[in-house]
């Protein structure tokens, strides 16, 4: 043991602030100031209390450290690198170069020690309420081997956040005590002082929240950060440490002020800064082996807590094999073996809201998918999320259900969270507009490659009466957008049950379930189709009559399958041999080998319908140049959903007329957009319509359905 005096303290926090400036300089690009007013407080986290195996940094049983103010990550990287991660001097020279490990924001999975991807403001600290809400639950399932705190590093601009306000309130309420949140207040923003825009006592917020708060009003005594950690370790609150610091701390001419913030100090600042601390100006990324000694002691007694914890689980194992088999089985994330015998199958015919299939299948999961674990935003009556018998996960009882209250980002956030702790499948709900108030944590469980699962529901104006402000047009577009999330809209019951499977299965991303309020009939075929189709992304559904060459190629997905089959039905009547495809994964289907897609859209059949009650936005790719169009480019309307599907022109009869006019008349392109006089009848504003005249009413002559 290094006997650690308040000297070699100094200069180990000055380690982490030089390392940080040297790493920003080197980059020419980056943010110093909150490093070196933060250091010390990550000094002490670091050094006196995480419990964490930096040769091991996958153990489940270490405490997580979440850096929320993602752009500090020169912060983190060097306490990796001081600690001793797999995170080298050099890495820390090619911070924010290309192939580093040290990206301009930490990125989970990139490098060892990174629990959570961070940089968007507030979504940081809603992680690891979704980690301390994991470790709860998961300390239920597994007593004796789950037992971990959550340290956050959090910054003004988390804390200004509505995400972090969702959060927080959230944690509060649910009392995760094991969560401690240190708030570097230095009252610096990226525009100036924070007093610009914020003046409400923070703390004092959060106390209302129910946490516990205390105030630390000097950054650098670390004795009274130490103290205040420890109070907080001792309370069943969570807890709010503020502790007041100085941005830019020891630059003569930026300290304190937002020059500090994003930008490099600029060489001569540099030397300056580095005289201030009493260090040699000429050296850079330089680690004083004293310093490094003390950082170092994190590496045996890493090993030795993961030892220790590796006996815990022999132990445990001796009287409990199945159980200690079983929680080594969730944390590598395999399923167990049959995990979806119990999946329905649903008969032809039936009629099934494909949110009512999915509580089914959640139903069926539930027992042998015990990983799964989520709920809603206030709507799981409607989005039919419970588990049912099961408890809610509350300050009392870690149950299964999840209340997140009416909080989507928080959700998203939070949901994320628990796929970084491991060990669970969580799942979040609520209607697929609302998908925009949690789009910023969705578009990170993609970026960061989390299995989430979001299941929303109400999935197009086919929800009906609730109007417009609740019917989703132009999200299936917006969501198909994001890289690596799969968008999933089935079709029917079968369809919904084969959804579920591929998203329990997936690994590596995020998967969306777009689900309906509306009944759909259980199509032909897709009882025995549906599974290996969906999760291929598209598959042919039911194809021409005797085995013709398809002269027309019918692409839907969910709610509007069962107009393509029936416009199939009287297409094929009418003489045109018409396959109906049905695509409810585009992301899928486009990881599929060229034959296959080839094979469900033969290239040489070039007269296509695509049917779909969104946006057209997207689907050229599929219609290619002789195809057509079917989509909805404006917003819905508030009124029973078969009513607004036959004013907006998705019936069997307006999709067989445009098949009709694609294979004889060359028709092609996007369809314009039947509104059914309802735009017209609004007072106020009208949407633009394709051609360009707000206002007029297009139903008729030319629309093809009304012709
Ligand atoms: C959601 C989001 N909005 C904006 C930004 C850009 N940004 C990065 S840091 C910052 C504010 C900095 O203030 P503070 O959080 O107090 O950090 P400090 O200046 O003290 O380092 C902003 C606006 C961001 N990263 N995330
Ligand atoms: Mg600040």
């Amino acid at each position: 043991m290094t006997a650690v005096t308040p000297d070699l303290d100094r200069l180990a926090i000055d380690t982490i602030r030089t390392l940080s400036i040297d790493g920003v300089q080197a980059a020419n690009s980056g943010h110093p100031g909150a490093p070196m007013g933060a250091a010390p407080m990550a000094y002490v986290v670091w050094t006196r209390f995480l419990r964490h195996a930096p040769t091991h940094p996958d153990w489940p049983g270490r405490d997580r450290f979440v850096l929320s103010a993602g752009h500090a990550s020169m912060l983190l990287y060097s306490l990796l690198h001081l600690t001793g991660y797999d995170v080298s001097l050099d890495d820390l020279r090619s911070f924010r170069q290309w192939g580093s490990r040290t990206p301009g924001h930490p990125e989970s999975g990139l490098t060892p020690g990174v629990e959570a991807t961070t940089g968007p403001l507030g979504q940081g600290l809603a992680n690891a309420v979704g980690l301390a809400i994991a470790e709860r639950r998961l300390s239920h399932e597994f007593e004796h081997l789950v037992d971990h705190r959550t340290f956050v590093i959090v910054s003004d601009g988390d804390l200004q956040e509505g995400i972090a306000s969702e959060a927080a309130s959230l944690a509060g309420h649910l009392r995760l005590g094991k969560l401690i949140v240190l708030y570097d207040d230095n009252g610096i923003q990226l525009d100036g002082p924070t007093a610009m825009a914020w003046s409400e006592d923070v703390p004092k917020r959060f106390d209302a929240y129910g946490w516990q708060t205390q105030r630390v009003p000097d950054g650098n005594d670390i004795d009274a950060i130490e103290a205040s950690i420890e109070a907080a370790l001792h309370d069943d609150r969570p807890s709010l440490i503020a502790v007041r610091t100085h941005i830019g701390y020891g630059s003569p001419n930026k300290q304190d002020s937002q020059k500090a913030h994003g930008a490099p100090l600029g060489p001569d600042e540099v030397r300056l800064t580095k005289e201030a601390y009493g260090w040699d100006p000429d050296r850079t990324f330089y680690v004083p082996a004293d310093a490094l000694a003390v950082f170092r002691e994190a590496v045996p007694e890493g090993e030795r807590l993961f030892e220790e914890w590796n006996e815990r689980l022999a132990t445990f194992a001796d009287g409990h094999v199945d159980l200690a088999e079983e929680f080594l089985r969730r944390v590598a994330g395999e399923l167990r073996p049959g995990w979806d015998a119990g999946l329905k199958t649903y008969e032809t015919g039936t009629e099934v809201a494909t949110r009512n299939a999915s509580q089914d299948a959640i139903q069926a999961l539930a027992g042998s998918v015990p990983e799964l674990f989520g709920g809603a935003a206030d709507l799981s009556e409607s989005n039919l999320t419970d588990v049912k018998g099961e408890a809610n996960f509350s300050a009392e009882a870690p149950g299964r259900n999840l209340r997140f209250g009416v909080r989507e980002h928080a959700m998203g956030g939070i949901a994320n969270g628990i796929a970084y702790h491991g060990g669970f499948i969580p799942y979040d709900a609520t209607f697929l507009t609302f998908s925009d108030y949690m789009r910023g944590a969705v578009r990170l469980s993609a970026l960061a490659g989390l299995h989430v699962i979001h299941v929303w529901t109400h999935d197009s104006v086919g929800l009906g009466e609730d109007g417009p402000t609740h019917q989703p047009v132009e999200h299936y577009a917006a969501l198909r957008a994001i890289p690596n999330l799969w968008f999933v809209r089935p079709g029917d019951a079968n369809e919904t049950a084969a959804a579920w499977a591929m998203a329990v299965e997936r690994r590596g991303g995020p998967v969306a379930l777009a689900l309906t309020r509306q009944k759909l009939p259980t199509l032909p075929g897709t009882d025995t189709k549906a599974r290996e189709g969906v999760r291929r992304g598209g598959y042919v559904l039911r194809d021409a009559s005797g085995g013709a060459t398809p002269g027309l190629i019918l692409i839907a997905t969910g709610s509007e399958l069962q107009l393509a089959v029936a416009a199939a039905d009287a297409l094929e009547g009418d003489g045109i041999p018409t396959r109906v495809v049905s695509l409810p994964c585009w992301e899928t289907f486009d990881a599929e080998d060229q034959a296959y897609r080839d094979e469900v859209l033969p290239p040489a059949v070039r007269k296509r319908v695509s049917i779909e009650i969104g946006v057209s936005l997207g689907w050229e790719r599929w219609v290619g140049d002789e195809g057509a169009i079917v989509g909805l480019d404006h917003f819905g309307a508030s009124a029973p959903a078969g009513t607004i599907f036959e004013h907006f022109g998705f019936t069997p009869d307006r999709v067989a007329d445009v098949g009709r006019r694609v294979v004889r008349e060359g028709l092609h392109g996007r369809i314009p957009t039947v509104d059914g006089g309802h735009f017209a009848a609004m007072a106020g504003g009208h949407p633009t319509t394709p051609e360009g005249d707000p206002g007029v009413d297009r139903t008729g002559s030319s629309d093809p359905g009304h012709s």
